[in-house]
């Protein structure tokens, strides 16, 4: 310091300590100013993603997510294609490929070719297509029996055995999984038998489900005979006063009698047990296999006397016609519709519902 010919007091050298205190408190507040910025922005921006959470999505707008491409592809295509141009022979035969890929059946399509032809102008192309298929279904949903749903607590305890019948993979156990769980979230007790005894993983998966759906399960070893299973189950609902009696099946083709047979035996010696069981025999269709789900529902009904159905899978490449043509030809009733894997999944087949889903 003397070199620069300064002599610093003691007085100087507190100011000069503060005068750095305040350089370096000045400098640390610039550098950290535009960090505390972008902070204040993402606490904001966090606050306007919390405003924006969806809301639960409902059963309608999966029903409407799960029929998009079925609607896409046929019946709004349809309605778009009539509300735009004249019905000449051109169009009559665009309309007429388009309804052949719908799985609804050449009769059916043929009737409502006739229809829209014959229409009256008042009426636009997409309620004539919604009233067609409504009045080839309506006879037949009005049969659906309620017992199904709703679990009234004031009525006289008997178990309801439903029986869970179809094809290989058709989605039988998983529909099993959520109606157990539909039903016990109303207050039900629900006994689950597990007639699949030809594999280990059948049980087990069902297993699964009424763990998480906390129903009883009554099963046996894998080859025991299924019917002896069945027999159980409905024995222990019956005795335990359990409202419902829910019985998984093994997947079977349509066309193997011995296995047919073996599916009525099963469903007979119910009955010793509970005359009227099973009250429900509700055959599992996978929405998708399209034009061969006509034959599987014929012969299931013809050994089994079904009544009712449920559609799977119809959140997948099904073009729904199907639906239609084996509703409308065995007066048989869609009672469950599922659209994806998940308990939210499953839900009461609605007419109205389903019919806006799929031709919008
Ligand atoms: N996308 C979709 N998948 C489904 C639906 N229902 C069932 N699945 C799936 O289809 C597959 C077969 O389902 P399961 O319930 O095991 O079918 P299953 O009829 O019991 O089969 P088997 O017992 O082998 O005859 C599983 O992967 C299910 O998750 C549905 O509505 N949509
Ligand atoms: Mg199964």
């Amino acid at each position: 310091m003397s070199e620069l010919g300064l002599v610093l007091t003691t007085t100087d050298y507190i100011l000069l300590v503060i005068a750095i205190v305040l350089v370096v408190w000045s400098l640390i507040n610039l550098l950290t100013a535009p960090s505390k910025k972008i902070q204040d922005k993402v606490d904001t921006t966090e606050t306007e993603a919390e405003k924006r959470i969806e809301p639960q999505e409902t059963w309608s707008d999966r029903l409407n997510k799960g029929l998009s491409s079925s609607r896409q592809n046929v019946w709004g295509k349809i309605s778009g294609i009539l509300s735009q141009k004249k019905l000449d022979d051109e169009v009559v035969e665009e309309l007429e490929e388009i309804l052949y890929t719908s799985d609804l059946s050449p009769a059916l399509v043929a009737e409502l070719m006739d229809k829209l032809e014959e229409s009256k102008e008042e009426i636009s192309p997409k309620e004539q297509i919604k009233g067609f298929l409504k009045d080839k279904m309506l006879p037949a949903q009005e049969k659906v029996n309620n017992a199904l749903y709703d679990f009234n607590k004031t009525e006289e305890k008997k178990t309801q055995v439903i029986m869970v019948i179809g094809v290989n993979g058709a989605g039988k156990t998983t529909t099993i999984g959520k109606l157990a769980t539909k039903l016990k979230n109303q207050g039900a007790k629900v006994v689950v038998g597990a007639c699949d005894t030809f594999r280990a993983a059948a049980v087990e998966q069902l297993e699964v489900w009424c763990k998480r759906a906390d129903v009883e399960i009554v099963k046996a070893a894998e080859g025991a005979d299924p019917s002896g299973v069945a027999f159980d189950a409905v024995k222990k609902a019956n005795n335990e006063g359990a409202d419902y009696c829910i019985i998984d099946t093994a997947g079977r083709l349509h066309t193997k009698s011995n296995l047919m047979d073996e599916l009525a035996k099963t469903k007979k010696v119910m009955s010793k047990i509970i005359p009227e069981a099973p009250h429900h025999t509700l055959l599992v269709v996978d929405a998708i296999t399209g034009q061969n789900a006509m034959r599987q529902a014929e012969e299931f009904n013809k050994s089994l006397q079904l009544n009712g159905l449920v559609f799977t899978k119809c959140d997948g490449s099904s073009k729904a016609g199907s639906a239609v043509t084996i509703v409308d030809k065995l007066q048989v009733p869609i009672v469950y519709i599922g659209v994806g894997e998940r308990v939210e999944d499953l839900d009461k087949f609605e007419l109205n519902s389903f019919i806006d889903a799929l031709v919008g």
